[in-house]
């Protein structure tokens, strides 16, 4: 009986897996303030200790690209205290920004982005999670 119930629970389990592989691979996360909104794609998908290239889509309130913003990102290993990077994302065009963050250690990251152009002044936290 206990045997039966662990099986079903790894069942379960894998099914929960297999949902969260094959939900949108693109966006990892998508967070919006009343002003912006980002979605963030990572290279390689799903993150993985190492290099990772994280490429920011900022939206404006409209819904539409926002150029000539400056982006800056700190990422914060929440899992430790004190593990931090900081940089600037760079323009591509088309409201997207990317940077290319060492994340030495896998585990729970959190992004805080900080958005400014003009009067605008947003911050978004962006959970992480590299594997
Ligand atoms: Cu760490």
């Amino acid at each position: 009986m206990r045997f039966r119930l662990l099986v079903l629970l790894f069942l379960m389990l894998s099914a929960a897996a297999l949902a969260a592989c094959s939900a949108s691979p693109a966006a990892e996360a998508a967070p919006a303030s009343a002003n912006i909104s980002i979605s963030l794609t990572t290279n390689p998908s799903p993150p993985k200790a190492g290099n990772v290239e994280l490429l920011f889509k900022v939206l404006n309130r409209n819904g539409q690209p926002l150029s000539n913003a400056d982006l800056d990102v700190i990422a914060d290993h929440i899992d430790m205290k004190g593990m931090t990077m900081h940089g600037k994302a760079v323009e591509q065009g088309n409201g997207v920004y990317t940077i290319t963050a060492n994340f030495s250690m896998s585990g729970n990251w959190k992004l805080s982005v900080q958005v400014k152009k003009d009067d605008l002044d947003e911050k978004l936290d962006i959970p992480l999670k590299v594997e």
